[in-house]
């Protein structure tokens, strides 16, 4: 029999499917949750979709043998621009072009043989899944979880539309690469920001989640302490007679030199209305995007609006519009401190405004500020400079705080905590998307739609040929009825960004065919997902969103409250890389090879014989021509291969590289395992005494496996499944025992390789499928090493050693230490000085 991976693998994916074996049922067993990011349907998956996918199918697989209900699902995340654009280069249609990419990808899925329940799959295109998504929408409008506010938001002149902020790169539209514009749209906006508090906090009770997560979404949800407080206008203008700003650096008062607003601030607007040159100044610096790393490298450049307010510390200082101020944050508007603030330097720099230090460092002769502002960490000691609230040598943390304190009793200002986090703009003016339900009438304004009337679905009669949005231009698709006074009103045309989709997924696949959102028995029973897996890439947005939307959910009646926090382990991998092949041009430039086509033996390409360089690990990408293809990789050594090799080198969360040898000694070993298990079930030695020792490593075996499985350590499972083979393989045990061990290797090999394993159990008379046999569990006295070796020292230098039970006395030992050779010998028949026992460590004999 040889190892045919094509018949066996497929035998046995038939013979899974036949049984159901992976159909996840809610029963009296205890429940696991496995669940993978799932995949945007791109075309092709790639070989990291199958390390994510085989991590993933690892536990899932270990869980069910250790006897737990296992709902291991898989979908879509399909709506998004690339099938719109897909659309917009060939003429096609993005849910064709969708529907075919699932197609292809389910198809390439398959023959890896996961345990998914494909019973749940769906699409997020799907209307089943889209309109309960518009149900829990109306729900969260209910509950004031969502509402509509003049934003100002990205706008990409040429996609015609609004840009999340992490669509900005550089100040440009991720796809058109325009130079991304400031618009002001009203837009729906999920309240996130509301629940900024509970995020934070809620984050460390989440122990299983990895602290660089943990941290960047901390950050990126970001609370600061702060003074609020009014600077008063010296003479009050269009009813405003004052300016309220926002500083986290109240400690710097003394050195501030200027106010600053945003372009929007209601101050700036209404002094543009008679002033044209703000007006024109407003406009122009709506351009370039509204991400803090568009105002973070944009140039600084304001406007002075000739208005001065009071200085609480004395004097006056002057107001300006700047384009570095985000009206979002805080108030709108800033003092600055050019002594302590780069951006406050640079714009004092350009606009010639004083530059006052507030604070020096400890104990400095003489301190000057220069090109760079004076900004310590909070917690490094300074020396303050006539600070208002008298604080003189001590830390920022101090300052700050003693500021704010003064800052109160003197009425000026009141302490304030603030985050970054800013409401979740959620519509899109797209076509490819989950259309938002709420109907627009002319009498009565903004009306939700009927529950009864959900999903509202999608036109498939759409064109591509102009840029914009085709729901808006459709000819009849908007045109409805009013859903409170039945008048002729408008659906809304945008769609909800594509982050929507994904942030509840986890909640549907728990009863994926419900006509409500969620079913309470269902997401009782299955919620949380026990053990989520995916890209680090996704630590912020995705799982900020989600864990916002479990709370919605909650508050909303769609999840137990247990739920709110939905993931309770989070493991992040690494990337899948492979060495690119490179070459130049005579001008320098790059020129990347196919790895078929470069000798690596000589160095060189195989059509030109130019030498190569060889680009050790890089992530894959096909403009590099170093991506694998798993359908190739499958055909030639099987899944199992693929599995195994994904699994075996690195450590999960790191990257691990791809090559073609490694893939084939991988394949070596398997055959190798698979023709050891023909030799052993033929096998017939009597039993004899090596059958002991053969226990014992098995047990060893399965503690270890176990153990990497358990702790996300998969490579240590693999490495501990080759010595285990070696042993087995050069073991003289009886061919029961042998027969024995090798069942248990084909259970513990099961979750990284289950065909073959499936193989191996049934060769060795195992009865139904290995993954239904209960995982194994290790003997705890055959764990126990029941003797030990200690070395002999005669006179300080080592000269024998004595092997004894463990829990010997040092009688016993001192008995067999002087019937050691060695000893008898140096003894020369006399006795011995000293005889030191060190038990479990060393024996001294002194003669
Ligand atoms: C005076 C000051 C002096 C500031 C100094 C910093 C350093 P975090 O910590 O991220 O919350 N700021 C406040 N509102 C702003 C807005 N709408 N647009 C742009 N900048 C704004 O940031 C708070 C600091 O960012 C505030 O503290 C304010 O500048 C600025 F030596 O006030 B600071
Ligand atoms: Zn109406």
């Amino acid at each position: 029999m040889s190892y045919d991976t094509t018949s066996i693998e497929a035998k046995w994916q038939a013979a899974w499917a036949e049984a159901d074996l992976f159909l996840a049922t809610r029963d009296a067993r205890p429940k696991y949750y496995v669940l993978e990011m799932f995949p945007y349907p791109s075309g092709r998956i790639h070989i990291g979709h199958v390390r994510n996918y085989t991590m993933g199918d690892v536990i899932a697989r270990y869980k069910m043998s250790c006897g737990f209900s296992v709902l291991h699902p898989m979908g879509w995340d399909a709506f998004g621009m690339p099938a719109e654009n897909a659309a917009m280069a060939s003429g096609g249609h993005p849910k064709e072009w969708t529907y075919r990419n699932i197609d292809t990808m389910r198809g390439q899925m398959k023959p890896l043989g996961l345990s998914i329940d494909w019973s749940r799959e769906f699409a997020t295109c799907d209307p089943e899944y889209y309109g309960q998504q518009q149900a829990l929408f109306l729900d969260m409008l209910d509950a004031g979880l969502v509402y509509r506010k003049p934003a100002v938001v990205n706008w990409d002149p040429v996609d015609m539309t609004v840009l999340a902020n992490e669509q900005v790169i550089d100040g440009k539209g991720w796809r058109s690469g325009a130079e991304v514009e400031r618009r002001e749209l009203t837009q729906w906006a999920f309240a996130i920001s509301s629940m900024a508090e509970d995020l934070l906090d809620s984050l460390g009770d989440l122990e299983n989640w990895p602290d660089k997560v943990r941290l960047m979404q901390e950050n990126w949800i970001g609370r600061s302490r702060g003074l609020q407080m009014t600077f008063p206008l010296s003479a009050p203008v269009h009813g405003h007679d004052g300016v309220e700003i926002y500083t986290t650096r109240p400690d710097t008062l003394r050195g501030a030199s200027f106010i600053a607003i945003a372009p929007e601030h209601p101050l700036a607007r209404a002094l543009a209305q008679d002033d044209a040159e703000l007006a024109a100044f407003a406009t122009e610096v709506r351009r370039g995007g509204t991400t803090e790393e568009a105002l973070e490298t944009a140039e600084k450049r304001g406007y002075d609006t000739g208005l001065t307010v009071q200085n609480p510390l004395g004097g006056t200082l002057p107001v300006w519009v700047a384009n570095f101020v985000l009206m979002e944050y805080g108030t709108g508007a800033i003092f600055g401190c050019p002594a302590h603030d780069q951006r406050d330097l640079d714009f004092a720099r350009k606009y010639d405004l004083p530059v006052v230090a507030a604070f020096k460092p400890y104990e400095a002769e003489s301190f000057e500020v220069g090109a760079a502002a004076y900004v310590p960490p909070k917690t490094e000691l300074v020396e303050y400079v006539d600070n208002p609230a008298g604080v003189h040598r001590t830390t920022g943390h101090e300052g700050v705080e003693t500021t704010i304190d003064w800052a109160e009793t003197q009425g000026i200002g009141e302490g304030r905590v603030q985050y970054r986090l800013r409401d979740w703009g959620l519509s899109r003016q797209r076509y490819w998307g989950c259309p938002i339900p709420v109907v627009h009438c002319p009498d009565c304004g903004v009306v939700p739609e009927r529950k009864e009337n959900l999903p509202v679905r999608l036109p498939d009669d759409v064109t591509f040929d102009v840029p914009g949005n085709p729901l808006d231009r459709h000819p009849t698709w908007a045109a409805t009825a009013c859903p409170e006074c039945g008048a002729d009103a408008r659906r809304e045309t945008d769609t909800m960004d594509t982050f929507v989709d994904s942030s509840w997924y986890f909640a549907r696949f728990t009863a994926p065919r419900a006509d409500k959102p969620t079913v309470a028995e269902d997401v009782d029973y299955w919620m949380n997902v026990d053990q989520y897996i995916g890209g680090v890439e996704h630590a912020i947005l995705h799982l900020l969103y989600s864990r916002f939307f479990a709370r919605a959910m909650n508050v909303t009646g769609h999840l137990p409250a247990k739920a709110r926090e939905p993931f309770d382990a989070l493991f992040t991998q690494g990337m899948v890389t492979h060495p690119a092949y490179v070459t130049r041009d005579d001008k320098g430039r790059t020129i990347y090879h196919l790895p078929e086509d470069v000798d690596l033996s000589s160095g060189t390409v195989r059509a030109t014989g130019e030498a190569i360089e060889i680009v050790p690990a890089i992530k894959m990408s096909k403009s590099k021509l170093n991506v694998v293809d798993p359908q190739a990789i499958i055909a030639q050594f099987g899944a199992d291969t693929a599995r195994w090799f994904v699994l075996s080198d690195s450590p999960p969360e790191r990257d691990f590289e791809w090559t073609p040898e490694g893939a084939a000694a991988v394949h070596k070993h398997l055959t190798r395992v698979h023709r050891l298990a023909t030799d052993i079930a033929r096998a017939d030695r009597a039993p004899n005494d090596a059958d002991a020792e053969l226990a014992r490593a098995t047990a060893r075996a399965i503690a270890e496996v176990t153990q990497g499985i358990d702790g996300f350590a998969f490579n240590k499972s693999v490495a501990k499944l080759y010595e285990f083979t070696n042993t087995l393989s050069r073991s003289d045990a009886g061919a029961q025992a042998r027969r024995d061990a090798m069942r248990t290797l084909a259970q513990l090999m099961a979750p990284m390789v289950p065909h073959l394993a499936e193989e191996i159990w049934t060769m060795m008379g195992g009865e139904g499928f290995v993954l239904s046999a209960p995982w194994p569990e290790a003997d705890p006295a055959l764990l126990v090493e029941d003797s030990v070796t200690l070395p002999i020292q005669i006179n300080g230098k080592r000269r024998s050693e004595v092997t004894v039970p463990k829990d010997m006395d040092k009688a016993g030992i001192e008995a067999r230490v002087m019937a050691d050779d060695a000893v008898i010998r140096a003894l020369d028949g006399g006795a011995p000085k000293k005889l030191i026992v060190v038990p479990g460590r060393i024996v001294n004999v002194v003669v």
